[in-house]
């Protein structure tokens, strides 16, 4: 198990559209491990491939909020949206490659995926509350899009700004 550098926005890396997975391999199952580390250490609830710089179509989450309730990691290969609620949540959204930034996005209440789990077999589930609300975020990465994509281009250029005077100075300490 790695921890994963996490990248940091403005970088191309995320804008690209994500590859879908051929087949699940040893690295694709060691990947979402390390993804899975990287998520909990952070902490975040999601975590996307791109986000660690690997353009493949996966994702991971575990929005379970109560510890004791226990962990309940998700690996999601070739994840798709097979329908949408028409109720939304508005959610003050945050990312993991953007750091300390939030801003309210407006995402349907409940949705219903399809994807591939580690174990080869394709599954099936509706999400509401959070576990939506994530899913819907970490499904944008995976088509490098970003919760300020969802933002009027005032505040998305703003918090962009924010960022690479962030970048600037972390590339300075690190020089
Ligand atoms: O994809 C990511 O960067 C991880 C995101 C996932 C997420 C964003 C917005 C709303 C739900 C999930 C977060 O940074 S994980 C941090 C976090 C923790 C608790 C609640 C919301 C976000
Ligand atoms: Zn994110």
């Amino acid at each position: 198990m790695t921890i994963r550098p996490i990248l940091i926005h403005p970088d191309p890396r995320l804008k690209k559209t994500c590859a879908p997975v051929a087949r699940i391999t040893p690295e694709i199952e060691t990947l979402a491990a390390d993804m899975l580390a990287t998520m909990y250490q952070a902490p975040g609830i999601g975590l996307a491939a791109p986000q660690v710089g690997v353009l493949s179509r996966l994702f991971v989450m575990d929005c379970s909020k109560d510890p004791d309730a226990g962990s309940r990691p998700m690996v999601l290969v070739n994840p798709e949206i097979v329908s949408v609620s028409e109720a939304t949540n508005i959610y003050d959204e945050g990312c993991l490659s953007l750091p300390d930034q939030y801003a309210e996005v407006a995402r349907p209440a409940e949705v219903r995926m399809r994807w591939t789990g580690l174990d080869g077999r394709v599954h099936e589930r509706d999400f509401d509350g959070l576990w939506a609300t994530c899913a819907q975020h970490e499904l944008d990465h995976l088509n490098g899009k970003l919760f300020i994509d969802h933002l009027g281009p005032m505040k998305r250029q703003m918090i962009t700004r924010k960022m690479v005077k962030m970048k600037r100075e972390m590339d300075r300490d690190r020089a």
